[in-house]
């Protein structure tokens, strides 16, 4: 699939008080809006109109806007973040994607989704059950995606304590590659795809993102990208670190489609 779009926001004034599990310390914001102009750049470069969204000074989490929106090529859905404190982001992100989708539909009460939780490989459609999104969620999506000719599958992820969002260790890369983090649950329905699995010490670089020919990589897990060459393809670093201090990686920055 080639983008030809992206929304991203950058971080707030407040992203050091957003939600996380990382026992890394706060970022540093100066850090991190030069780690998000990277990241825009970088798509940028590979042929996308990067729009950004409105600042959310009352969302400390609102740059990670993967969470609150599914884009498809004909229709996209408006998320309904699991946590209630990111709840009040997608407020501003339907707007946006209303000015490229005719058709926008929505999680609806009781369902609760993130974005982070679904992953789209060919015409399968892995949904994350997971702390964040209920099974409520998934199956209004589960529906959807059916309806669309889609083959969605629920994974429950929630014994994968590691594992924020069904992203932040399975990513399909396109051309036949998922690349899993090594504590993420087998998947009966990947079973046809090619695997590459880092050591554990790179489980963080599975949160990696193919974008129109290259895949963004996290900086720093020189395996994984070694690895990525070694199958013929381009391989693109960015530093994330200040990212990763609140739970966060490449693929949640970029709403793409
Ligand atoms: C959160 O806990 O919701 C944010 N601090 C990080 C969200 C990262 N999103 C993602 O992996 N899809």
């Amino acid at each position: 699939m080639r983008y030809t779009h992206a929304l991203v926001r950058r971080p707030c004034a407040r992203f050091a008080s957003g939600l996380t599990q990382s026992t890394e310390g706060p970022p540093d914001l100066v850090r991190a809006l030069a780690q998000h102009a990277a990241y825009c750049g970088a798509l940028t470069e590979l042929g996308i109109e990067v729009t950004p969204l409105p600042d959310a000074p009352d969302h400390p989490d609102g740059t990670f806007v993967e969470d609150t929106a599914l884009c498809f090529k004909e229709f996209c859905v408006i998320a309904r973040p699991g946590a209630p404190s990111r709840r009040g982001e997608c407020a501003s992100v339907a707007p946006a994607l209303q000015r490229h989708y005719r058709r926008v539909l929505n999680i609806e009460e009781p369902g609760t989704l993130d974005g982070g939780d679904v992953c789209l490989a060919e015409d399968l459609l892995l949904i994350g059950h997971s702390a964040r999104t209920n099974e409520a969620g998934a199956r209004q999506l589960a529906d959807i995606a059916r309806a669309a000719g889609l083959k969605p599958h629920i994974i429950d992820i929630r014994a994968s304590r590691a594992l924020l969002h069904l992203k932040s260790g399975i990513n399909y890369l396109g051309e036949g590659l998922f690349l899993l983090s090594s504590n993420a649950p087998a998947i009966p329905a990947i079973e046809r795809f090619e695997h590459l699995v880092p050591d554990a010490a790179e489980d963080y670089a599975a949160n990696a993102l193919a974008v129109n020919g290259t895949v963004l990589i996290a900086a720093g897990y020189p395996r994984i990208g070694a690895a990525l060459a070694a199958r013929g393809r381009r391989t693109q670093p960015l530093d994330t670190s200040e990212f990763r201090k609140m739970d966060g990686g490449l693929t949640c920055l970029s709403l793409r489609f």
